[in-house]
Order: structure tokens, then C-alpha cells, then sequence
């Protein structure tokens, strides 16, 4: 029996005649950007979901990176993880930044605290990491570092939207955190993104630089994008909210399946849970080992034989894209963790709307590869 695609995600959207009404709205005002009231609705909606003071909608989060480290000055170079898209490293680029990659923790898949101090020169003015898949990185360590050395942190929050932690709330780590709104994530609006800072004036100017640097109809201070998100999004934002916890619950429900599925599976290991954080089960991730009975990419392959299309997030790293591979941190020797767990990551389809006969399909396949009866 041939069955639809199942793609490693799917885009939850709210019912679209809840949408009409607001859609009707905007084409009657004609007021499609530039600051509208549904984008400054959705600012305030998401600082009080998230528990922030400032929130700054964006396009989507890579003008929201590239724009996070103009709003700091940014210059020289920049520690990150190599284990991440390559959104977060082509973003230092734009800025003319060198990038510096840092191993990760075998665990969390997060930058290695010990790793970043080790990476530390004359020029480093920042770090960047990535809360990969949602899982906290250790802000602890990274702001003790950030402190010692005064360095900023922009956090690429890309996957954390909607994670709790019990220590304190995760996006007032650092100097600024960035979220991704894409299809792919957790809470979408189409495209888009947000900047989350600190003060008010640093909010400020981070509306004028995604704003052209316009202060006001005469004046222009600086060199700003357009990076604005426009009405309908911000509209569809809204919605989104309203159907949040229900789509968190419906992933954890399928993040609870796997993980039972896989206790007993030898050679496939799920992250280990954060016992002080509430995850958001962006991702999927199992790591595909030596004793598994085929490798990574014969699972991967059979898995879309069966139309199941998985996939290898974040593999190739992004030290290993030709574009990077020059740079001196790129050297896979300095990388060994994340060349590791690179080499044997695949991420399985979570998503509000993957069925339970999918899901069923999905763990028969990974538990039992070569199609044994058992
Ligand atoms: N930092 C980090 C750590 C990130 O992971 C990302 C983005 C960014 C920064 C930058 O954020 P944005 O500037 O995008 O806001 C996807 C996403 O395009 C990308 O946003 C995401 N990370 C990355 C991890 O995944 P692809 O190339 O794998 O996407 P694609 O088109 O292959 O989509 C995956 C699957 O999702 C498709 O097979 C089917 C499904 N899908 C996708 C789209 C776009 C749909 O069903 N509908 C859709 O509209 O990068």
C-alpha cells in the first residue's frame, strides 16, 4: 500500500475561516507594514507568552541574526557551533565577521563551555551560540565566560520557542536572543523571526536598523535593512498563539512514543531529556551507532523508500561546507564531538499533525531496519 509523504515536519495552521475576518481587516485599512496593528499586537502577545520586556518582530531570523550583531557591534571574530544551519555562521559573514567554531557537549549538543574558552584570541568580541533543537545551552558557564573575557552573547534561539526552564527563563540569557518563525518551527507565521534584548533602548535601535535606520520621516542614523514583518503574518502570528499549547502537547505525546519505542532499540540513542527544562520537541534527533544493524544513511535511505523523509539535521556541519572548511577552527581535529554525532544524527518527523498509523510506521522501520519477522 503506498502511503502520502511524511516529511520531517509539517506547518500547523490555524482553521483558515478564523483567518478571513483578520485577512478582510487588512485589506480594508490597506495597512500591510511597516508597524501595523496586528505587528504591534503580536509584539505584545509574544512578550507576555515568552515572559519578556522587548520583543522585535523580524522578516524571519537570519536579517534578525545579521541585524542583532549590527545592533551590538559586533567585529573581529565570533565563537559558534559548527552543529547548526548555516543561517547562524553566513549571518557573522554578512557582518564581515570571522566565524570560530567551537566543539559541542557530547550531551546537549550545545557549545562546549571549556571548548569556547579555549577558542578565546585578541579578537574574539562575541560568542554565538545555538540552543540546538531547543536544548538550553549551559548560560551559566557561557555568561561566566562572556564576563571574564567581556565578550556579548547573542544566543540563536531558532529552535526554543515555547521552552521552559526552571532556572530562570532561558531568553534572558545573554545580551540577545534570536527566534526563528519559519514553516519548520515550532510556532510559525509563515516566515519570521524575532530579536529579544534587554532595554528599551537597545529595542530602539533594533527598530531602526530593521527599519532602513529611518528615526523618523527626515532622519536616517545608520546603514539599517529592511527587515520588518508585514501585517498578514503578524496577523497568522496571532492566531498561532491560540493554538500553542495544544500543539506542544500533541509533540511531547509523540516525543513520548518514540522514546518508549527506541528504550530497547540497541544502537539508536534519543537525547537525554533536560530534567530542569520543559522541552518544546522541536526535533526528533536519534543518533544511529556502530551497532545498529545498518548504518545512519541506509536508515535514512529506507526510510524514504517507505516516503518517510527524515532528515540529517545538522550534517554536513557547517565547518565542513567548502565556503568554511579554510577557516583554521573548520580542521575536524578541533571538532571531533560534532564530527561524531554529525555522522550519525538523523531527525525523525515530529509534527502537531503526524498520525498515529505514520508514527506506527515510522518506529516499525527504525526498530526493526532489515524487515525481519520477529
Ligand atoms: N538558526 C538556526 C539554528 C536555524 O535552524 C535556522 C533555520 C535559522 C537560524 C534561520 O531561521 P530563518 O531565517 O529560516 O527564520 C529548514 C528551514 O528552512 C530553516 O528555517 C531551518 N532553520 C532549518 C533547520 O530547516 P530546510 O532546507 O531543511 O527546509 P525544507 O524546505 O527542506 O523543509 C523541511 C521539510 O519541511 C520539507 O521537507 C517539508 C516541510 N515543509 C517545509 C516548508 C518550508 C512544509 O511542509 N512546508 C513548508 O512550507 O531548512
Amino acid at each position: 500500500m503506498s502511503h502520502d509523504p511524511v516529511y520531517v515536519t509539517r506547518p500547523f495552521l490555524p482553521p483558515l475561516e478564523e483567518l478571513i475576518p483578520d485577512f478582510s481587516n487588512i485589506w480594508e485599512t490597506r495597512v500591510l507594514t511597516n508597524s501595523g496593528p496586528y505587528h504591534t499586537a503580536l509584539e505584545k502577545a509574544l512578550a507576555e507568552y515568552l515572559e519578556v520586556e522587548y520583543v522585535s518582530l523580524f522578516c524571519n531570523a537570519t536579517i534578525a541574526l545579521v541585524t542583532a550583531l549590527q545592533a551590538l557591534n559586533v567585529k573581529g571574530e565570533v565563537i559558534t557551533t559548527p552543529y547548526s544551519f548555516v543561517a547562524t555562521s553566513h549571518s557573522l559573514l554578512w557582518n564581515n565577521i570571522q566565524p570560530v567554531f567551537a566543539d559541542i557537549d557530547p550531551v546537549s549538543l550545545n557549545l562546549d563551555p571549556d571548548a569556547i574558552e579555549r577558542a578565546i584570541t585578541e579578537r574574539t568580541t562575541a560568542i554565538m551560540p545555538v540552543h540546538c533543537y531547543g536544548v538550553p545551552c549551559d548560560t551559566d558557564a557561557i555568561q561566566k565566560i562572556a564576563d571574564k573575557y567581556k565578550l556579548h552573547v547573542i544566543y540563536d534561539a531558532a529552535h526554543a520557542f515555547g521552552v521552559k526552564r526552571a532556572s530562570g527563563n532561558l531568553f534572558a540569557a545573554g545580551d540577545i536572543s534570536v527566534l526563528s518563525f519559519h514553516a519548520t518551527k515550532v510556532f510559525n507565521t509563515l516566515e519570521g523571526g524575532a530579536i529579544i534584548c534587554r532595554t528599551a533602548e537597545m529595542k530602539r535601535h533594533i527598530d531602526h536598523l530593521k527599519n532602513f535606520g529611518f528615526v523618523d520621516e527626515v532622519t536616517v542614523v545608520e546603514a539599517g535593512i529592511n527587515g520588518k514583518m508585514n501585517e498578514i503574518q503578524a496577523a497568522i502570528g496571532l492566531h498561532q498563539l491560540n493554538y500553542l499549547e495544544e500543539a506542544l502537547c500533541r509533540r511531547r505525546l509523540i516525543d513520548t512514543q518514540y522514546r518508549q519505542a527506541f528504550s530497547q532499540v540497541e544502537g539508536v540513542t534519543c537525547m537525554a531529556a533536560c530534567n530542569e527544562s520543559i522541552s518544546n520537541c522541536a526535533y526528533f534527533p536519534v543518533l544511529i551507532h556502530d551497532n545498529y544493524p545498518v548504518t545512519r544513511d541506509a536508515l535514512y535511505a529506507l526510510l524514504r523508500e517507505h516516503n518517510i523523509f527524515a532528515r540529517r539535521y545538522f550534517f554536513p556541519l557547517i565547518s565542513d561546507f567548502d565556503m568554511y572548511r579554510h577557516l583554521p577552527s573548520a580542521n575536524p581535529a578541533n571538532l571531533p564531538v560534532a564530527g561524531q554525532i554529525a555522522s550519525k544524527v538523523l531527525c525523525l518527523p515530529i509534527y502537531p499533525e503526524l498520525s498515529d498509523e505514520d508514527l506506527q510506521r515510522i518506529i516499525t522501520l527504525v526498530q526493526n531496519p532489515s524487515g525481519e519477522k520477529k
